[in-house]
């Protein structure tokens, strides 16, 4: 996707969000170069567990699960949604190499930048791999991938990305996931698990200061992209887990009455004090609602793959 379509789709949905009561910004645009930055000293942070489980899935299950990729032998496309740094497709993608399985790889995501880089350091690693990145809105490059190839498809959602989207988002994602894949294709998706929440509110609320730096990028790249005039010292970040719906939700809330203009929009958005701002959620699952997520858009569970402390799975979907 060209930058200057992401910067209509960054106005249009921050006009959006600000008018709204109550107010939101959308979770898909924490990602530019300075929030990738931000995202990676997260995952870094020993409380944020779920990058570590779903590395000692992968490295645990590599044989099994590329085994299931490469079944009978046919050429296949791998697509990875929100392939971000390929840290842990890489597990993957060296043990199907080392199987001389016959794929090309299709990394999609919203950041240039990432996609650049990771074609970068896959072809220094593996000059022969074939690579074809796709730069854009999981949404909008899930949509082109129909017909993309008539190839097998295998397609990686990993990381637990699904737990951001909201359940509308979901039925949208699950329903072109379904419309571009056909009988014998894969899916391979991350969930991240209902646990204590503890463990949870631990890996979101903040113990390094990580996840407020994540949300107040947000209005810096308002500032930035836009010509808004945020404050970030006005905003605290607020962070809540339910765990009935399993969803953790993110909020910045303003600690002032504030008006805000933003230039791009030549328009001004009035903040009560302690006005809150939803910023993003961060849903975790069961087993259950996974196996009838799978059955409603037309897959099966053929495996689930979770790591030794049952935090995380990466669950194996076949289309029927
Ligand atoms: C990208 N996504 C799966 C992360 C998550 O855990 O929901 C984003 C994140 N937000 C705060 N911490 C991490």
């Amino acid at each position: 996707m060209e930058p200057k379509v992401l910067l209509a789709g960054l106005s249009t949905d921050t006009l959006k969000g600000l008018s709204s009561n109550p107010k939101y910004l959308l979770s898909k645009y924490f990602y530019d170069d300075a929030g990738s930055a931000i995202f990676q000293d997260i995952m870094n942070m020993p409380e944020y567990y779920l990058t570590d489980c779903e590395h000692e899935i992968l490295s645990t299950h590599k044989e099994e699960i590329t085994r299931v990729f490469c079944h009978d032998y046919q050429r296949f496309d791998l697509v990875e949604l929100g392939s971000g740094d390929g840290f842990k497709t890489k597990i993957l993608l060296k043990q199907l190499i080392g199987n001389a399985s016959n794929f090309q790889y299709t990394p999609v995501d919203i950041s240039a930048n990432a996609n650049s880089e990771l074609v970068k350091s896959l072809k220094t690693e593996w000059p022969d791999l074939q690579v074809e990145a796709k730069t854009g809105d999981y949404f909008q490059k899930l949509k082109s991938l129909n017909g993309h190839s008539a190839l097998r498809k295998i397609i990686l959602f990993l990381g637990s990305n699904i737990g951001n989207f909201s359940d509308s988002e979901t039925d949208e994602f699950l329903k072109s996931l379904s419309s571009i894949t056909y009988s014998g294709d894969k899916v391979l998706i991350g969930f991240d698990l209902k646990k204590s929440p503890q463990v949870i509110l631990e890996a979101y609320n903040d113990p390094h200061g990580h996840t407020r730096r994540f949300n107040l990028n947000h209005l810096e790249r308002l500032n930035r992209e836009l010509d808004a005039d945020f404050e970030t010292r006005h905003f605290d970040q607020h962070t809540t887990y339910n765990p009935v719906s399993g969803e953790v939700k993110s909020y910045l809330v303003s600690k002032i009455e504030q008006t805000i203009y933003v230039g791009a929009l030549e328009q001004s958005f009035h903040f009560n004090q302690w006005e809150p701002v939803f910023m993003e959620r961060s849903r975790k699952y069961d087993l259950q609602t996974i196996e009838k997520l799978a059955v409603s858009y037309g897959f099966k569970v053929e495996r689930s793959f979770a790591d030794s402390k049952n935090y995380f799975v990466d669950s194996l979907w076949n289309k029927m």
